[in-house]
């Protein structure tokens, strides 16, 4: 089913699996159970530490945003504007000042850095939060994929004294998101938005864009780089070394839920979830064997199989009687837990568990003695395997076309396209595929796919959630 019914196998795994609970009586909003929250929670300490190795330091600011802030930089509430949810009561009260949920939050931390910031000595200042933010979104909402509230958006600001020192910065951003989707295992393209779709006053907009099972891309990581754009409706000024003020140069990137929709997606099979062990709830599950007259030494075994394992692992032994070991085989499954150790009087008595991969679905035996070591293997041959299998499926979904008439609608299309706004919207209107954005890491010559100008620009198009 997930090769030919993607959308039916990912909401019935989100719910099987109990990632979340999609029952709340408000559009775009869920539930996070407490399963897909461990998951969710391993995700984020991946991405802090990430950030705090490359000097970030972890704020957080207020979610409401007095509506003057959130207006002060004109083209950030013109894109915005729509999508903006509003307090305007307090009790029965109107109140004097409208608030809104925060959309983003440069608009509630850029007053307050304007504070913080005097000197160049100050600088480059590193901050993120991970927090929810509330955003109207009129597409069709999907549980992780496109959010009303986006509850693990994760957001870094940047502040630097010199338009190069923030060029280096998104070229930082662009390495810190690689080893964290590194890490995950998700495949991604970088590619330079065009001018229409970049975030509301940014200079530019690159994005990491992932690709689905059913073709469709997801933009899983953005990184903007703001300039002055900011900084001086906010006035967040600095004085140099030589006793002259200038606004900063600030970028901020961010994340969210989405990376969690990745892995799900990406990784899983018609069982269900495959998790990687760096974020699986359980790296291990343990399930005894039990026939009547074996019962006592076979618990035994595992009961110290299981606190050995713990000492290293994130282990759970499935004690429950009124499951067979089939069906608790079938469930750990589903839930993608990594491996399964299998512990039955046969194995006790060859000295042997029986460990089962849930990436590859083999079954091994080994001696009671090698399980660490041969567990540390499995889990870095766990990782190459699906991170090797995710990438040549990405590589299969893209294409390189150069004539308008072979672009085909279920895969990337990798085009020479000049640039210019009006081929790029020519292209979407004629195709119904988006733009995009130009390949930061590709380019090759050849006339552009509209208006036949030389060029060595490729740019990608694709449908996309
Ligand atoms: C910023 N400001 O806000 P961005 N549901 C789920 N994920 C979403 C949704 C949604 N409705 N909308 C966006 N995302 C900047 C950078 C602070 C941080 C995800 O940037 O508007 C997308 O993956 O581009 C997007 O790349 C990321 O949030 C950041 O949102």
């Amino acid at each position: 089913m997930k090769d030919n019914n993607f959308s039916e196998w990912y909401n019935e795994i989100i719910e099987k699996a109990e990632i979340l609970d999609v029952r709340y009586p408000v559009k775009g909003l869920y539930i996070w159970l407490p399963y897909g929250l461990r998951i969710r929670n391993n995700i984020i300490s991946i991405i802090k530490q990430i950030l705090e190795a490359h000097g970030h330091e972890e704020v957080l600011f207020p979610l409401l945003i007095p509506e003057n802030l959130l207006r002060k930089e004109s083209e950030h509430i013109k894109g915005f504007e729509e999508q903006v949810y509003w307090v305007t009561k307090g009790g029965d009260k109107e109140l004097n000042v409208k608030l809104a949920l925060r959309p983003t939050s440069e608009t509630a931390i850029y007053p307050i850095v304007a504070l913080w910031i005097k000197s160049h000595k100050d600088l480059p200042l590193k901050i993120y939060q991970v927090v929810n933010v509330f955003r109207y979104e009129t597409k069709h909402t999907r549980p992780l994929i496109r959010l009303r509230e986006i509850t693990t958006f994760k957001e870094a600001h940047t502040f630097h004294k010199s338009m190069e020192e923030a060029e280096e910065q998104v070229k930082e951003a662009i390495e810190i998101y690689k080893k964290f989707f590194d890490k995950l295992a998700i495949p991604y393209m970088i590619n330079r938005r065009p001018d229409w779709d970049k975030f509301p006053g940014a200079l530019y907009t690159i994005a990491f864009d992932t690709i689905f099972p059913d073709g469709r891309t997801l933009q899983i990581a953005t990184i903007h780089n703001l300039g002055q754009n900011f900084s001086k409706p906010f006035d967040i000024k600095f004085e140099k070394i030589d006793g002259s003020f200038d606004h900063v140069y600030q970028t901020c990137y961010g994340i969210s839920d989405r990376v969690v929709a990745s892995v799900i997606a990406i990784h899983g099979d018609k069982d269900g979830l495959v998790l990687l062990p760096d974020i699986s709830p359980y790296q291990i599950v343990i399930v005894p064997i039990i026939y009547k007259d074996s019962k006592k030494i076979v618990l035994e075994n595992s009961m110290e199989i299981y606190k050995r394992l713990s000492k290293k692992y994130r282990v759970y032994i499935d004690l429950r009687e009124d499951e067979t070991p089939g069906s608790k085989f079938y469930y750990w499954e589903m839930k993608g837990i990594p491996l399964r150790i299998e512990i039955g009087p046969k194995d006790i008595k060859e000295n042997v568990v029986t460990i089962f991969r849930r990436d590859t679905k083999e079954r091994l035996k080994v001696e009671n003695d090698s399980i660490e070591k041969f567990i540390n293997d499995l889990f870095n041959d766990i990782y190459n395997n699906l991170r090797s299998k995710a990438w040549k499926r990405f590589e299969e979904k893209i294409v390189r076309i150069y004539s308008l008439n072979d672009i085909k609608s279920g895969c990337v299309n990798e085009i020479n396209l000049c640039g210019k706004d009006s081929c790029g919207k020519y292209l979407e209107d004629k195709t119904g595929l988006r733009v995009l954005g130009e390949a930061i890491d590709k380019k090759e010559h050849g006339s552009c796919i509209v208006c036949k100008e030389l060029t060595d620009k490729i740019y990608r198009i694709a449908k996309s959630y």
